[in-house]
């Protein structure tokens, strides 16, 4: 037993301990007995509270235990206060801990008060005349309505400014007259705001925030704190509970464009029938505002109705706004001008894994933002759910303990408590650059929504409810009884605001005053105009760049000899000796010269999943990172790339949000596995692919997934093109599968050139084995010329069109497969043609494709994946139109399945190679085994018939 390594509470049971051994040596077990046969506390090398050797108000000295027991007493208190405090303004019963009373450690109030009030320590004990006096103080501090719940924090430094703060009461708000009425008046105003929608729209939905009011002074206390230290733009991120007020009231939305909303109107900007439908329901929308009172932008992220989704996109769009990525090398983050702040509901936070995934980005390199304040507007319910249904931790804010997140509960109808919170929180973020966290404990005074019955579900809370007097009420009748205003003020204030909204209602003009966000089309034709080509001149001084490492750098023996090839690639234009990390890596550099800055993000982006990047050189005897892309003599923007937590839907929803707030960077995001981008589904489907139509917004985030059918199961084969194909209208985004580096070059450069002018989300499905094969290798001349092409016909065939008969189409990795079978030299009369982007379809290329060949009986799509899967059920009827009568339509693939592949590699070998053997076989009908379906499509047997 080693004593000195105790102190605090340890110390405080060994002091405990050796008095019971001083009273009786054998109360003790014999090893205890042994160490203290040789010891005594007088050594000193405790950090003990102090001894009782100081003077004691009672005159003669208390026993070790006493002290001990009032040491212990005032920690438990400090640590465990919290779970006494009154949160719950319905009163109900706090959690409790025995250890917060003198009895659980053996002492009484008398005890207390002859011992020394500095044995409690910090502000209390100044001016407390005893122990007892300024446990009191403590427990006032730390058990009234604000639970401190800190003691999980692990920085000393952390836990001494949050104690002090705390005590100190320093964060307190004063509440002279002039604070007070304008903290009543705001009050009133989100009150009122409630309460005139309830009665003029009864029943609407509108999530109403009333029972937690206080989350508005909040914010104003927050927004005009760090306004104070320099911030000049707040995030905000929220779900549906209180957003209309807080778009109203903090982002000065206008009451006639809510109350226009309320009533629905066909507006006349919204009759753009070229635009397919489009918009969303009131209590999603964002907007940005500079803020008269803050002096300083305010924005709110758009956000759908799945829970919590937005909150990586806050942070990403954090992230983006404090990041200075304007010249060469990595760019510089600067968390200061900017801050994050998310509300969450107190069923969503501890429920939706995307809180923790955004959470453990907090804190990583590539993804800080310097902290965010979090606010649970914590109404005591999910819907119908109680917390005992929701979670399993003591409060909803639990999960935030494990990131050492400092967390204040408070009461929400105490407002001089909730605004202390909110400056606490955003001066230990000004401090420590960290996240906080604020557990605003109220009540929901309605249903779910205005329309739903709360009685059904929660007959016993609601009854309380209803009789329970709103916040402004409280603190009206406070300040009438403390006579800092007048009732007559009080009354004033809420005819003020009613009237404010009455006379807005009484002018509404619906439709001139509802205000959509129309999307703006693609630019038609321009993408396929952008001219990407670099000069060989160019390539070869940024290649030259690229392959310089600092002076006694050690490369890999291994990387040597990549780069000895590299050395090599631009040396004979016409030799394909460009393979598609080579072009990835002139693309960059290419794009950074032309001052675009990139961000590169996904997981083990670093290397690449199939050690193909080598973007971080790291010295092979010291370790040390050599960055070729941010040591680019030619760039003129930052280049980043950051190895990714283990994170799909966090870290996609990050890149979403850096890309809506810097929309002239080249932000990609690279899966593992194409697969693994299902993780992120939500994002996809409410931020990527639909908030053009929904909010009006152009993300141009580039996904590379790579995708293809190798023998590696179900898990490992299939990006899954389908989901982006059905989610793919309007013109919301663009699907590439290039089978060439060259293609890959030219895609990523024109994606930088359009990211103004034509911005569109890019998904480039991305090669795995074939990343160094020599089929998909390109020549110099091939990226020094020309652009992406949408489709490339069959070079092969160009003598023999006249005999071509099936045009086999197909896109990405089987085209490979297709040209390398031995019977391709054979099929005169097959033709294969590579179709390079799925969406938008590229109608006009596949046209003159046809045209190209005069005797064709079919058109044959080949695919790898199940014909429920890829892109075979997107393109059936578009090339039913586009071929009309003039041949027959086949589908050659793997059979409609459950699962996208074979589980066994050896079954995948059977399978691929029939399907790519049928490509071939214009009499396979027969032939076809259960697992490839080759049946021709209606249109095959009318124009068959007809020949
Ligand atoms: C991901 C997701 N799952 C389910 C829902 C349906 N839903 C909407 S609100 C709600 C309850 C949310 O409770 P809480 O987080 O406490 O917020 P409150 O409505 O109480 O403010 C549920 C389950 C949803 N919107 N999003
Ligand atoms: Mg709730």
């Amino acid at each position: 037993m080693t004593l000195d390594r105790f102190s605090g509470v340890n110390a405080g049971y060994v002091l405990e301990l050796y008095e019971k051994y001083r009273q009786d040596p054998q109360s003790v077990d014999a090893a205890t007995r042994e160490v203290f046969d040789s010891w005594a506390p007088a050594d000193a090398v405790i950090q003990a509270p102090p001894t009782p050797s100081v003077a004691a108000p009672g005159g003669a000295a208390p026993d070790l235990h006493v002290v001990v027991g009032a040491a212990n007493l005032a920690e438990s208190i400090r640590r465990f206060g919290h779970l006494a405090a009154q949160l719950d303004p319905l009163g109900s019963a706090q959690i409790g801990d025995s250890t917060l009373f003198p009895q659980a450690h053996g002492i009484t109030d008398d005890q207390l008060r002859r011992l020394p009030a500095s044995l409690v320590g910090g502000p209390p004990a100044e001016h407390s005349a005893n122990a007892y006096e300024a446990i009191e103080k403590l427990r006032r501090v730390y058990c009234s309505t604000t639970g401190f719940d800190i003691a999980h924090l692990f920085v000393p430094a952390e836990r001494a400014w949050m104690r002090e703060a705390a005590e100190s009461g320093r964060y307190l708000p004063a509440m002279d007259p002039l604070h007070a009425e304008a903290l009543l008046d705001r009050l009133t105003q989100v009150e009122v705001f409630e309460r005139f929608l309830q009665r003029t729209f009864t029943g609407k939905t509108r999530f109403s925030i009333e029972g937690l009011d206080m989350l508005l002074p909040i914010l104003d206390e927050i927004m005009v704190g760090v306004a104070g230290t320099g911030t000049r733009h707040m995030m905000l991120g929220m779900a549906h509970r209180g957003r209309l007020n807080v778009l109203a009231h903090i982002l000065e939305k206008p009451y006639a464009q809510i109350l226009a909303e309320f009533k629905d109107p066909i507006a006349v900007q919204m009759l753009r029938l070229d635009l397919g439908f489009m918009g969303d329901v009131k209590y999603h929308a964002g907007g940005t505002t500079e803020s008269r009172a803050g002096h300083m932008w305010v924005s709110m992220a758009p956000n759908p109705s799945h829970l919590e989704a937005v909150n990586p996109v806050v942070a990403g769009m954090a992230r983006a706004a404090g990041t200075l990525a304007d010249r060469s090398g990595a760019p510089m983050f600067d968390g200061a001008m900017t801050l994050p702040v998310l509300i969450h509901g107190d069923s969503a936070f501890p429920g939706q894994g995307i809180v923790a995934e955004t959470l453990n980005l907090s804190r990583l390199d590539g993804y800080h933002t310097d902290g965010t304040i979090h606010i649970i507007a914590n109404n005591q319910l999910g819907f119908t759910a109680t917390p005992g249904e929701s979670y399993s931790t003591s409060y909803a804010s639990g999960l935030a303990r494990g990131f050492k997140i400092p967390i204040i509960h408070v009461n929400a109808d105490d407002p001089a408590a909730c605004l202390e919170a909110a400056r606490m929180a955003w001066e230990y973020r000004a401090r420590f650059h960290k996240d906080f966290l604020i557990d605003l404990v109220g009540y929901r005074r309605h249903g779910h929504n205005e329309g739903d019955e709360p009685a059904f579900t929660q007959p016993v809370m609601y009854k309380h409810i209803n009789s329970h007097p709103t916040v402004r009420e409280l603190f009206a009748a406070s300040l009438v009884k403390h006579g800092t205003v007048s009732q007559d003020v009080a009354d004033g204030l809420v005819k003020k605001h009613f009237s404010v909204l009455e006379q807005t209602f009484a002018a509404l003009k619906p439709e001139q005053d509802f205000v959509a966000p129309i999307p703006t089309p693609a630019a038609p034709g321009l993408a396929a105009k952008t001219q990407t080509g670099v000069p060989i001149e160019l390539l070869r001084d940024l290649n030259e760049s690229l392959l310089s490492t600092p002076d006694g750098f050690h490369v890999h023996k291994k990387l040597e000899r990549l780069r000895d090839r590299k050395r090599l690639m631009l040396a004979n234009t016409g030799e394909r000796t460009v393979d598609w990390g080579g072009a990835e890596e002139l693309a960059f550099a290419s794009i950074l010269a032309e001052g675009t800055p990139i961000r590169l993000t996904g997981e083990d982006v670093q290397r690449g999943t199939f050690s193909h990047r080598h973007a971080v050189l790291h010295d092979a005897e010291t370790g040390v990172e050599h960055v070729p892309l941010q040591q680019l003599r030619q760039a003129r923007g930052s280049f980043e790339i950051h190895n990714s937590p283990l994170t799909e839907a966090a870290t996609i929803g990050f890149e979403f949000g850096y890309n809506m707030q810097e929309p002239a960077h080249l932000v990609i995001w690279e899966a593992q596995y194409g697969d693994f981008i299902n993780g992120a589904q939500i994002i996809l489907d409410q931020f990527v692919t639909s908030s053009r139509a929904k909010w009006g917004l152009k993300p141009s985030l580039v996904f590379l997934l790579p995708h293809g059918y190798e023998g590696q199961g179900p898990e490992h084969s299939s990006a899954r093109p389908e989901r982006f194909l059905q989610a793919a209208a309007d013109i919301n985004l663009r699907l590439v599968n290039c089978t060439t580096a060259a293609q890959y070059f030219h895609v990523l450069r024109r994606q930088a050139a359009l990211l103004e002018k034509d911005p569109l989300p890019l998904i480039v499905l991305t090669p795995k084995s074939l990343l160094r094969h020599p089929a998909v290798s390109s020549t110099p001349q091939e990226l020094t010329e020309g652009h992406f092409r949408s489709v490339l016909d069959d070079t092969d065939a160009v003598a023999r069109a006249k005999n071509v008969r099936r045009l086999v189409l197909c896109s990405g990795k089987v085209y490979v497969d297709l040209i390398g079978h031995e019977r391709r030299a054979s099929a005169t009369d097959v033709a294969i043609c590579r179709v390079e982007q799925l969406y938008p379809f590229p109608n006009v290329a596949l046209r003159e494709v046809l045209d190209r060949y005069p005797s064709l009986a079919e058109v044959a799509w080949v695919q790898e994946e199940p014909s429920n899967m890829g892109a075979w059920e997107f393109m059936w009827p578009r090339l039913e139109e586009l071929i009309g009568d003039r041949c027959g339509l086949r589908y050659i693939g793997r059979a409609r399945n459950s699962s996208p592949s074979e589980g066994s590699s050896a079954w995948h070998q059977v399978n691929q190679k029939m399907l790519v053997e049928l490509a071939f076989d214009l009499k396979a009908d027969m032939l076809a085994p259960s697992v490839v379906w080759s049946k021709p499509m209606r249109s095959f047997a009318t124009a068959t018939a007809k020949k």
